[in-house]
């Protein structure tokens, strides 16, 4: 990246000024303000040039940037990789760049973990934070959880476990991380990577350059990853279908429900062990580990509903794990509002009948995959975009419970989340300790800025119900 800022009065470009564009632009400024200050640009320019900081977003500051001065270009991962701005880079032989490739160089000597997967990847990623910094000195966490890579705080031998998508993957050079995990590969951002084969080249991706490799294998597209790696180094492949040893022994440690959980225990366990922790210590850290928010997050139990949070799953998939971190032994009663904790409570991994909210902004899949999982369901209350397309593929689960309890199905489309909460409360409200389940098998753009939106208006719904109930 350097020799390209060689090139006298070069300008860095920031394509998107969200959350990865403000952090670039502020880590290159401070960089900046530094340079002048201290004399130095350290690691940025050979020739002591500072480099300009120019941003170009569509929505906020549109004006075409003069591509002749620019340097290199810093892209955010949902700025649209055949943008025009980007052909037209392309063509004039200007180097892009994620904000991962410019952190990775940012904090060299320092150990880095990337985790990535369809699923179970903040999971993982916060699980592993939790582990490490509770044994170890300066570990940060950051990624696609939230806190852009370069908002952390800039260390040469500090340990930084990162939450990496698919889009950071696609626009990324060679991570030459620490340790890469992989927790599995199933449908999703297909309008993006279009098809299934490119989604999972680009979520391959994270072990360029690996030091140490961990790998669940329990899905095609990621057994075929673990092909590829075999023989390349050190690599540690994680099988749990069809390995009830395992998954038992997984299962004594955590608290987490549902089996897929299991795998983001097992990632984590792995990762831990590659920094010496001893077997005490990691099993320790993951009794403690309290779940991450939005994500089957317990939020409270009103007049026996109980309601749960799981505005992080954005597609079919994650959906499916929801349903299946329910069995049919419903939940022991609780007074709960408000504690502390995000971990579902271990007797709610037990329950009755659930209330779906699902809807938003859908996926390629829809929610078809969930359906079979529905056996559980009791009844479906849908919002967003989505709302026309679900009702219609949720049809033989309508069909299926009118065979099984000669009764209609309840599928409603609601105006908004709230209005869903509210009906969802009052359908729940008869039946022996029923779950309404916030989890919408959709990304929440049509209705929200991002899901931790959606998940905390769900929260706030919730509240007003509670608050009304007293
Ligand atoms: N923009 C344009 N032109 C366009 C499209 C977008 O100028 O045609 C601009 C927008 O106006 C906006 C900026 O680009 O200002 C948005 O950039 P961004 O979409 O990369 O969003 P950030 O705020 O930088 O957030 C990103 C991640 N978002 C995406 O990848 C879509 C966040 O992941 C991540 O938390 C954050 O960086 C910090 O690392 C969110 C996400 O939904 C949670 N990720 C997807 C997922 O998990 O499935 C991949």
């Amino acid at each position: 990246m350097t020799t390209k800022l060689e090139r006298e009065g070069g300008a860095i470009l920031i394509l998107g000024y969200g959350k990865t564009g403000q952090a670039a632009a502020d880590f290159f400024n401070r960089r900046r303000a530094e340079s002048l200050q201290e004399g130095e640009f350290a690691g940025l320019s050979e020739n002591g040039v500072v480099p300009e900081v120019i941003i170009f977003d569509d929505n906020l500051c549109p004006t075409e940037a003069d591509l002749n001065k620019v340097s290199f270009i810093v892209q955010s991962p949902g700025f649209p990789p055949n943008h025009p701005i980007l052909q037209k880079a392309r063509q004039l032989g200007i180097e892009v760049y994620s904000d991962l490739d410019v952190f990775v160089r940012a904090v060299k000597g320092s150990q880095i973990v990337g985790i990535t997967g369809t699923n179970g990847k903040t999971t993982s990623t916060a699980l592993t934070h939790h582990i490490l910094s509770s044994h170890l000195p300066a570990v940060f966490m950051g990624g696609n959880i939230g806190v852009p890579a370069l908002a952390l705080p800039i260390h040469s031998n500090a340990i930084y476990v990162l939450e990496i998508s698919s889009y950071q993957l696609e626009i990324s050079h060679p991570l030459n991380l620490s340790v890469a995990a992989l927790t599995n590969i199933t449908t999703d951002h297909l309008a993006r990577h279009e098809t299934m084969e490119e989604y999972a080249r680009v979520k391959g991706k994270i072990f360029d350059g690996a030091d140490y490799c961990v790998v669940c294998g329990d899905d095609p597209f990621s057994l075929g990853i673990c092909d590829q790696l075999e023989g390349t180094g050190d690599v540690t492949e994680i099988f749990l279908e069809n390995n009830p040893v395992l998954k038992e022994q997984l299962r004594k440690m955590t608290s987490l429900p549902g089996d897929h959980n299991l795998q983001n225990v097992a990632v984590s366990v792995n990762i831990a062990r590659y920094f010496r922790l001893s077997e005490g210590e990691i099993a320790a850290s993951v009794r403690g580990f309290a779940g991450v928010e939005h994500r089957l997050e317990f939020v409270a139990e009103v007049e026996g509903v109980t309601f749960i949070n799981d505005s992080k799953a954005t597609n079919a998939e994650a959906l499916i794990k929801a349903l299946a971190s329910f069995t049919n032994n419903p939940p022991s009663p609780r007074k709960n509002c408000g504690q502390e904790t995000h971990q579902l409570p271990h007797e709610l991994a037990g329950t009755g009948k659930i209330f779906l909210i699902a809807g938003g902004r859908d996926k390629s899949d829809g929610i078809a995959p969930a359906v079979p999982h529905m056996q559980n369901v009791e009844a479906i209350f849908l919002i967003g975009e989505a709302q026309e397309r679900f009702e219609s593929e949720v049809a033989p689960w309508r069909e299926g419970k009118a065979h099984s309890s000669g009764r209609r199905a309840v599928c409603e489309l609601c105006p908004d989340l709230k209005d869903a909460v509210e009906r969802a409360f009052e359908a729940a409200r008869g039946y022996t300790r029923p779950i309404v389940l916030l989890s919408p098998a959709c990304a929440s753009f049509d209705q929200f800025n991002n899901f931790e939106e959606r998940g905390k208006a769900f929260k706030d719904a919730v509240s007003a119900i509670a608050e009304a109930s007293h």
